[in-house]
């Protein structure tokens, strides 16, 4: 494998930790479980830490971005920590007009919405992505055995924030580009195929011992669209990392029926989001893959009475599987009790 020598799977033992080992399709001890935006506001210390620093500044300042992942670590005794990052940094890296607002989320200068905007988008040098190798090997120095997963955001995602300039719901910008100008769907698609390729190799090369495509928005698309004009760009990133022979999780939200090909797109591991339940997804994408999730964010501020009975549900339900992989459904709302986090931690454990 192309794996550095010095990296933690091959000398820290991450390799036998159960969260890798899950991802591998074994059943350790007990289910392994990290959260999706465990890192963020939900906690104080976080809320501290980035007290008068904006988000990609904070991105791209290594002991900061190690220091924040590390925190939920320490705190909820999590299975893994996720990399404090953003899926909108490799664009600031590539040096775009882009910035992330409170509240709002990543907003372009301009948006990638033409042949002409989109034949200005340059080739990145991999050395642009430095700060992030060293907040990764900064990160990975701390945690020992504990695995690191390094993420990006899959081209489909990463380019509606780049057709549509901003946030937005129905994802028409990318969703009308791919038919009345294919041509520039696919140099904006490629393009961000390979920034999310170097992103992803470059915290793999650093000491992650897994890696999460997010493909957030994939949901708007029709399997046939999906199928046609965003799974080669996806396939693009999970491969150019496959000989460095880290598991690959390839998660998105509203994907019931894109599961199958999102797991042919080249995962390792499928992500699930809280709208199916775990048995019902693993009929459709087979047995033999792990999947994670699928614990309904919702639920956290529900009551423990109804978030445990849940959680019971879930981990009936992840059975199967081949292996399972314990996250929520999508991110941790910004206003969970992080108490709330901690206790869910340990019941999964006990489990
Ligand atoms: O703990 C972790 O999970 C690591 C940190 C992380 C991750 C994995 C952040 C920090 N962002 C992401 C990925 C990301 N960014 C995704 C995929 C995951 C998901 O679906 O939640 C997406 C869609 C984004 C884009 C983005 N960045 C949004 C969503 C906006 C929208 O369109 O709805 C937002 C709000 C951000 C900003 C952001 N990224 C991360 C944090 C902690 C924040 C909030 C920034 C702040 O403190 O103001």
């Amino acid at each position: 494998s192309r794996l550095p020598s010095e990296h933690p799977l091959r000398t820290a033992g991450t390799d036998r930790s159960p969260m890798i080992r899950a991802m591998l399709g074994d059943r350790p001890e007990h289910p392994p479980v990290w959260f999706m935006r465990q890192a963020g506001r939900s906690l104080p210390e976080y809320r501290a830490a980035r007290e008068g620093t904006n988000m990609l500044e904070s991105c791209l300042t290594p002991d900061l971005a190690s220091e924040i992942t590390l925190q939920p670590v320490r705190r909820h005794h999590v299975d893994a920590a996720i990399f404090f990052s953003d899926i909108v940094v490799p664009l600031k890296v590539a040096g775009l007009d882009v910035d992330i607002l409170p509240g709002k989320g990543p907003v372009m200068g301009a948006p990638f919405n033409s042949m002409e905007r989109i034949a200005e988008l340059p080739e990145v040098p991999d050395s642009a992505f430095d700060p992030i190798r060293e907040a990764v090997a900064l990160t990975v120095e701390q945690l020992g055995s504990t695995p690191l997963i390094g993420f990006a955001g899959a081209p489909f995602t990463v380019a509606a924030y780049m057709a549509e300039g901003g946030s937005s719901r129905d994802h028409l910008g990318p969703r009308t580009m791919m038919y009345r100008d294919p041509e520039a769907w696919d140099a904006l698609a490629g393009w961000v195929s390979r920034v999310s390729a170097q992103f992803l190799s470059a915290q793999i090369e650093a000491g992650a011992s897994a890696v999460q495509l997010f493909d957030s928005w994939a949901g708007s698309v029709s399997e046939r669209d999906y199928r046609e004009h965003v799974m080669k760009y996806s396939a693009g990133v999970l491969s150019a990392v496959e000989p460095y022979g880290v598991p690959r999780i390839h998660f998105g939200t509203g994907t019931g029926e894109l599961l199958v090909a999102m797991k042919e797109a080249g995962a390792d591991v499928v992500g699930v989001d809280y709208r199916i339940d775990l048995d019902q997804a693993a009929e459709r994408v087979g047995r033999d893959t792990p999947l994670q999730g699928n614990i309904d964010p919702a639920l956290l501020d529900a009551g423990w009475g109804v978030l445990q009975k849940h959680t019971m549900d879930v981990l009936s339900k992840g059975k199967a599987a081949a292996a399972h992989i314990v996250n929520l459904g999508h991110g941790v709302p910004p206003g969970t009790d992080p108490a709330v986090l901690t206790r869910l931690v340990e019941f999964i454990h006990e489990s």
